[in-house]
């Protein structure tokens, strides 16, 4: 029986970069997953028929919220639901099923990055029928909704057995489980030469990749062990597990120094990869070869063209604003175009679905392509991978060469998490302030060449978006930006993001933090980061 409860609003609803995340604790608030579910399904018009996928990272709280986002959905009126085996399926592989089944949308069960647990992170995010993170517009009408929310509708069905491969029923709707890695694998051998990266494999080249114990594990499992026929053990980290075995699933250098230490080492494997919670996000650390996500970004524009799927070469590039413009150099060389858009993957996916681009990325470990409208932590292995094999080059000299040709763009992130909101908020709004005074000015050994608040205009759907980062541009070609996360739980967190670009070959094995060290200093100076945040270093540093 379909039931009708009643309700009364949460405040804070409002979906961030990527979702809506919050404590698990507050997730198991009576009606408060409930309420977003509905205020969602409220905004969106539901036609006939309709199928819907769910899937999650496999995250503390997950099985419950897949049963009530199951019994929402069939009291709703989605007549077919779509559900990753045990509950899992990783974002990529959502998308993925959105496409090739022509879903009507998806929901992703995930706070990505941010650690698990009880005492963790829970999330819910939305992609709509082309694959892709619901855009603004959804999103907003979503949390309009659940600011006046009076009922939510659910039908007292038993649970449904996610681990039982099948149909099942709720009230109207065809539920089906299925393998959550089938689907994702069998496009993976589309786009790839699996023979010839079966062959790198067979010739004794060697990997380690951490699926962090989320999502990944299984499909990189399948694809790297068992298809590619990676030595057992390749896949570390393998089993999902509710808390990720008490780690942060966040693949970067600080919560996967472990892989850095191991490919820094004599005895290290040529390709160390890692990837998120939800398998959107990519780590790559050659054999002596750290590769920032900017620079892969770039790497993979260049080489593309050696995988099968991008034969014919890219038609464009894009990537988020704070992402180095090493893509950019790329683009120009090869002839195509180079775009700039906001942080967030929603805002990737017009130019896809408009083909202008074929690959983009974000300097937060994002890579992806037109195959599905997510990034996709296990596919950019896969390219990274399939490059290796056509080039017959260790990672270290393709970086090497790429510096080479097209110059470096020293690059680093560093983030203050947790700080005080107010604070952080106070900081940005005086920057903002600032901005007009700024060009001219000389700071220390830098002169500011222009600064503004990064503003985007979408070329396809002409949607505009406002306040997506302080840009400040240096008459070298150095840049700083400040940004606020929008996808954090607890306090907030400051994004500083960092480069400059290098042409001097001689100059390229500088390392990261001593080649911008008089950038850093300015930018933490600039807004009395430490006056204000009362924090003396950065919490991570990437
Ligand atoms: C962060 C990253 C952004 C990414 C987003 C979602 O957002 O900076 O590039 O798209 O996470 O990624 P923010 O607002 O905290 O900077 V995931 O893998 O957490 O879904
Ligand atoms: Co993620």
């Amino acid at each position: 029986m379909i039931k009708t409860i009643a309700t009364k609003p949460f405040d804070g609803q409002k979906p961030g970069t990527s979702g809506l995340r919050k404590k698990v604790t507050v997730f198991q608030e009576p009606h408060y997953l409930e309420n977003f579910v509905q205020s969602l399904f409220d905004s969106l018009e539901i036609p006939a028929g309709a199928m819907l996928v769910v899937g999650g990272d496999g995250r503390f709280h997950n099985r419950a919220a897949i049963q009530i986002v199951l019994k929402m959905a069939a009291a709703n009126g989605f007549a077919r639901i779509v559900v990753g085996r045990g509950g899992i399926l990783s974002t990529p592989a959502v998308s993925n099923l959105i496409r090739s089944r022509k879903a009507f949308g998806g929901i992703v069960l995930s706070a990505s990055h941010n650690p698990g647990g009880p005492d963790g992170d829970f999330g819910i995010k939305y992609n709509v029928s082309n694959g892709g993170p619901a855009p603004e517009k959804v999103t907003d009408a979503a949390f309009a909704r659940t600011r006046a929310i009076t009922a939510y509708k659910i039908s007292d069905a038993e649970d449904v057995d996610l681990d039982k491969p099948g149909e099942s029923r709720i009230e109207g709707a065809g539920i089906e489980i299925v393998d959550p890695v089938d689907d994702y694998a069998a496009l993976m051998t589309r786009l790839f030469d699996f023979d010839r990266i079966k062959k790198l494999f067979a010739s004794g080249f060697t990997m380690r990749f951490d699926a962090m114990h989320a999502v990944t594990g299984p499909y990189a499992i399948r694809v790297l062990e068992g298809m590619l026929g990676a030595r057992m053990g390749t896949v570390m980290n393998a089993q999902p597990l509710e808390d990720f075995g008490g780690e942060h699933p966040d693949p970067n250098l600080v919560h996967a120094k472990h892989l850095y230490d191991l490919a820094m080492s004599a005895s290290g494997p040529d390709l160390c990869a890692a990837s998120d919670g939800d398998g959107d996000r990519n780590l790559i650390i050659g054999k002596g070869q750290f590769v920032t996500p900017s620079d892969s970004l770039a790497i993979l524009a260049a080489n593309a063209h050696l995988a099968p799927g991008y034969k014919g070469g890219i038609a464009g590039v894009a990537r988020s604003m704070p992402t180095s413009r090493a893509a950019d150099r790329v683009a120009k060389a090869l002839g195509v175009k180079a775009y700039e858009v906001p942080t967030g993957w929603k805002f990737f996916g017009n130019l896809l679905d408009a083909g202008m681009i074929t690959l983009c990325g974000e300097e937060s470990a994002g890579t992806g392509s037109n195959h599905v409208r997510e990034k996709d932590g296990l596919w950019a292995v896969l390219l990274w991978l399939d490059i290796l094999a056509a080039r017959k080059q260790s990672v270290r000299d393709i970086v090497r060469d790429h510096w080479k040709t097209y110059g470096r763009d020293f690059y680093t992130r560093h983030d203050y998490e947790e700080v005080d909101a107010a604070a952080a908020d106070q900081l940005m709004k005086d920057l903002r302030g600032r901005l007009s005074s700024l060009p001219g000015q000389r700071l220390g050994p830098f002169e500011v060449a222009a600064a503004d608040d990064f503003a985007y205009h979408d070329p396809v759907d002409g949607s505009d978006s406002r306040n997506q980062g302080i840009r400040i541009l240096l008459k070298d070609g150095s840049r700083i930006v400040y940004r606020l996360s929008g996808t954090g739980t607890a306090g907030a967190t400051l994004r500083i993001y960092l480069e400059r670009f290098e042409p001097r070959a001689e100059r390229h094995g500088d390392e990261t933090q001593a080649a911008l060290a008089d950038l850093i200093a300015l930018a933490s100076s600039l807004p009395d980061i430490p006056g204000r945040l009362r924090r003396d270093a950065p919490t991570v540093i990437t």
